[in-house]
């Protein structure tokens, strides 16, 4: 179970889905604010406000580089 906290027009969001698609991966999509102060599940959730935000089986990574290299490793054969 994959859920990916998402920003429509976010560059670095749209790698991050690039690569998962590339993959086929499915996940759920959550759309986020785009105004950080409403963005309080992400912050719950990473600690931290920005996005991209992937969360796979309860780990959490906050950050394109880090979702890349983990669905990567995970599931790139
Ligand atoms: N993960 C990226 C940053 C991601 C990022 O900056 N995302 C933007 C949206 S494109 C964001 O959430 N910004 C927070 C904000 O504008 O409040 C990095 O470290 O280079």
């Amino acid at each position: 179970m994959m859920t990916l906290y998402n920003l429509t027009g976010c560059p670095y969001c749209d790698m991050a889905r690039r690569r998962l698609d590339e993959l086929k991966l499915s996940y759920d999509v959550i759309e986020v604010p785009a105004m950080r102060p409403m963005r309080q599940e992400v912050h719950r959730v990473s600690g931290q406000w920005t996005v991209p935000v992937l969360v796979d089986d309860g780990e959490v990574f906050d950050d394109e580089d880090k979702i890349i290299a983990h669905v990567n490793k995970k599931y790139a054969t």
